[in-house]
């Protein structure tokens, strides 16, 4: 019996060491040590062995086993290192390889816009102000001497709120929150986002302005003519000439409507309708009513006003055919600016 244990040891053990898979081991494990196994069944017997060699063999199996048992319990360790090992050799990143390619966030043409015409107005000493999108009636028309019943509000398709508050339907409203906190002289343009409800080809429901206001003693008309003309010229190029022609709004007199001549026109223009000139931007001389609504002496005081449609500037500036597409954001549209 003691052979038979000996020999049990040996091959088991030599059995172990050549293994070369965690379930061979598991094999092994179950045919000597399991419920049916080789050394489980010599264990079983030892009671019918004669009394004086039962401790003995008892003894001598159950060191066997231990020691079985400390073999296999080894040999997984080491099995599992070798895989580990192996994996991490398998998984090596090749650093040389090509990357996949990474999607650049692109700024939107408007936002690129914005910062261009600001710069521009801002090397003629103006600052950026902004204000809320939410106005009373007060602010987005009042003070801008469009009264209650003026037919310049059926022009402006103003979305109103369930308060009685609006969106605002152009930037002036911020230009008189400033000028009822700060007293001339005043240089400031507003960018922002307007409302207004009206929505086809050319026009947005949603879409962005800057209005500029010069407030000094003495302000002229040839001063707006000249910031005007310095920031066309900044932007679309200094050959083109410039043009004022009479126009009407509630909040400037007298007021005017600004053409550019035509920078795509060569012949058969779609651009301008073959006239040779775009209409840019509105402006004019400020109310005196306006004045007096802000608190300022209208017999102290001048100054000029601006406004002009961003997307418009966006949508020559980039040839842009559809306003719609720029509030799409689809990167596809997006990543050609
Ligand atoms: C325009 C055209 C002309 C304008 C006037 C004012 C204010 F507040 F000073 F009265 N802000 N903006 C103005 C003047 C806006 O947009 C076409």
């Amino acid at each position: 019996m003691k052979q038979t244990l000996n020999i049990l040891q040996n091959t088991v053990i030599g059995d172990i060491e050549r293994c070369k898979s965690l379930s061979d081991l598991s094999d092994i494990r179950v045919s000597v040590l399991g419920k049916n196994g080789q050394l489980t069944a010599i264990l079983k017997n030892v009671g019918q062995l004669p009394p004086s060699e039962r401790p003995i063999i008892g003894q001598l199996a159950n060191s066997v086993k231990k020691s079985i048992s400390e073999m296999l319990d080894k040999k997984i360790r080491l099995i599992n290192i070798e895989e580990w090992n192996a994996s991490l050799k398998e998984e090596v990143t090749d650093v040389t390889l090509p990357d996949k390619g990474f999607l650049m966030g692109h700024r939107h043409p408007i936002s690129q816009t914005i910062t261009r015409i600001s710069e521009s107005f801002r090397r003629l000493g103006f600052s950026v102000e902004s204000g809320p999108e939410i106005e009373t009636d007060y602010y987005n028309f009042e003070a801008l001497n469009i009264p209650q019943d003026h037919p310049a509000r059926d022009m402006h398709d103003t979305f109103y709120l369930k308060s009685g508050d609006l969106l605002r339907t152009h930037t002036s409203p911020v230009q008189i929150h400033v000028m009822k906190h700060q007293k001339p002289p005043l240089k400031i343009i507003v960018p922002g986002v307007v409302y207004r409800c009206d929505a086809d080809v050319s026009h947005s429901p949603v879409f962005h302005q800057i209005e500029g206001l010069y407030v000094n003693d003495s302000v002229s008309m040839a001063e707006l003519k000249g910031t005007l003309e310095f920031f066309l010229h900044d932007l679309f190029g200094d050959t083109l000439a410039v043009r004022l022609r009479p126009s009407y709004f509630p909040f400037t007199e007298p007021s005017v409507e600004v053409d550019l001549e035509c920078p795509f026109c060569k012949s058969g223009c779609r651009v301008c309708k073959k006239t040779r000139w775009i209409e840019v931007m509105g402006a004019g001389m400020v109310h005196r009513n306006v004045f007096r609504s802000v608190g300022y002496d209208p017999d102290l005081v001048t100054g000029f006003a601006f406004g002009l449609g961003i997307d418009r500037i966006a949508m020559l500036l980039f040839n842009i055919p559809d306003i719609r597409l720029m509030y799409e954001n689809d990167n596809r549209f997006l990543k050609q600016f």
